[in-house]
């Protein structure tokens, strides 16, 4: 079963903005924002939710690729363990998501994978928590699915709609 975040924060607007401000060297920017367009559209495809992208401006979700230390209290800790993490809604660090630049990032079944991690990332970012359910999205471990294929298992679906 899905779980909602401790005290179950909500956007209350449905148009959010994402803004991408630093990438991976390990697979072209252009294949970068169109795993993290993929990842929200996961979300906006069974929600009233919104996703624009926008350029040199604060944004409700704010993307980056960090390593070690990067002024957020939470330090990535290297190749390995963690692989990302994000922020439930709200002002400020709400909502963000970052990706520890010390993994090995792709597009293909071959290290991480950059949809599938976005896509859990961004649940979390909408509220989510983890699920039990072996198999959904919030479960939290990694499995890979073949992103050209992906379906957004019915428990996540359930977990963000019973949210809005
Ligand atoms: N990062 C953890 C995660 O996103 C960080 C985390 C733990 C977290 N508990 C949380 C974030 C509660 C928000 C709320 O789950 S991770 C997976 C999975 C990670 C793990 O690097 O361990 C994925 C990132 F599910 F595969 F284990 C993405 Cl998909
Ligand atoms: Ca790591
Ligand atoms: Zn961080
Ligand atoms: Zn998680």
């Amino acid at each position: 079963e899905y779980q909602t975040l401790p005290g179950t924060p909500k956007w209350k607007k449905t148009n959010l903005t994402y803004r991408i401000l630093s990438y991976t060297s390990d697979i072209p920017r252009k294949n970068v924002d169109n795993a993290i367009k993929r990842a929200l559209m996961v979300w906006s495809d069974v929600t009233p939710l919104h996703f624009r992208r926008v350029y040199g401006t604060q944004a409700d979700i704010e993307i980056r690729f960090a390593r070690r230390e990067h002024g957020d209290g939470a330090p990535f800790d290297g190749k390995g363990g963690t692989l990302a993490h994000a922020f439930g809604p709200g002002e400020g660090l709400g909502g963000d998501a970052h990706f520890d630049n010390d993994e090995k990032w792709s597009n293909v079944d071959k290290d991480i994978n950059l949809f599938l991690v976005a896509a859990h990332e961004f649940g979390h970012s909408l509220g989510l928590d983890h699920s039990n359910v072996r198999g959904a999205l919030m479960y939290p471990i990694y499995s890979y699915q073949n992103p050209e294929t992906f379906k957004l298992p019915a428990d996540d679906r359930q977990g963000i709609q019973k949210k809005q």
